[in-house]
C-alpha cells in the first residue's frame, strides 16, 4: 500500500501514448498551459520533479513519475495556447485522448483551473470528453493565493457550479504554500490504492 508520495521520482517522456510502460494504478493531470500542473505535482511530492516554466506551452510531452510499487502521475501537455477554431486550439488533441482512452490503469484525472481565472470553453470540452469517455475526474483550483480572500467563497461557488459539483468537492490549492496539497494528496493515494 502507497502511504505517500515522496519517493515519487521522474521515470521518462513519452510521444506516443502505446509506448507507455504499464502500472498498476496512475492518475493524470490535465489542464490549461501554464495553469499550474507541474507545480502542483512537485507540491504533492514535496519536492520538484516535474518541470515548471514560465513560457506557457513547454510541456509536449506525456511525463510519466513513479511513486513507487508501480503507480504513476502523468503530466500531460497543457492545451489552449494556439489561436483557431476550438477543435484545432485543442493541443492534446490525438496523444492525449488517446493517452487518456488506452489506459486501464487510470484510475483518476486531476482537472487543474486557474482559480482565479476560473473555467474556460476549454476546461467545459475536457470536462465534457472525459464524462463521455467515463473517466472519474476531479476538479482543483490552482494558485489560490492570487484570488483575493474576500472573494474566495464565491469564487469557489462558481468554479465547482460550473463543473456540477458541490464546493467541498472542489481542490482549492497554492501550490507555493501547500494550502489544500493534503486533501488532494490523500484523494490520489486512495484513488492509487
Ligand atoms: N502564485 C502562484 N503561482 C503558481 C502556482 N503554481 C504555479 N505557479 C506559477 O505558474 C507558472 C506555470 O506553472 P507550471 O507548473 O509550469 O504550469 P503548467 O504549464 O500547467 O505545468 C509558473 O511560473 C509557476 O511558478 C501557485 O500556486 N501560485
Ligand atoms: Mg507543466
Amino acid at each position: 500500500m502507497l502511504t505517500s508520495l515522496s519517493k515519487c521520482r521522474y521515470l521518462a517522456s513519452e510521444t506516443k501514448p502505446e509506448r507507455v510502460v504499464e502500472a498498476v494504478s496512475e492518475v493524470a493531470f490535465v489542464g490549461r498551459s501554464n495553469v499550474g500542473k507541474s507545480s502542483l505535482i512537485n507540491a504533492l511530492c514535496g519536492h520538484d520533479i516535474a518541470y515548471v516554466s514560465g513560457n506557457p506551452g513547454r510541456t509536449r510531452c506525456i511525463n510519466i513519475f513513479d511513486a513507487g510499487q508501480g503507480r504513476f502521475l502523468v503530466d500531460l501537455p497543457g492545451y489552449g495556447f494556439a489561436k483557431g477554431p476550438l477543435n484545432e486550439i485543442l493541443h492534446w488533441g490525438p496523444m492525449i485522448e488517446a493517452y487518456l482512452s488506452s489506459r486501464t490503469s487510470l484510475r483518476m484525472v486531476v482537472m487543474v483551473v486557474d482559480a482565479n481565472v476560473g473555467p474556460t470553453p476549454l476546461d467545459s470540452q475536457m470536462a465534457f470528453w472525459l464524462n463521455s469517455q467515463k473517466i472519474d475526474f476531479c476538479v482543483t483550483a490552482s494558485k489560490t493565493d492570487k484570488v483575493k480572500p474576500s472573494k474566495s467563497f464565491a469564487q469557489k461557488k462558481t468554479v465547482a457550479k460550473f463543473f456540477e459539483i458541490s464546493p467541498e468537492e472542489l481542490f482549492w490549492v497554492n501550490s507555493k504554500n501547500q494550502d489544500g496539497i493534503a486533501a488532494l494528496r490523500a484523494e490520489i493515494l486512495k484513488v492509487l490504492e
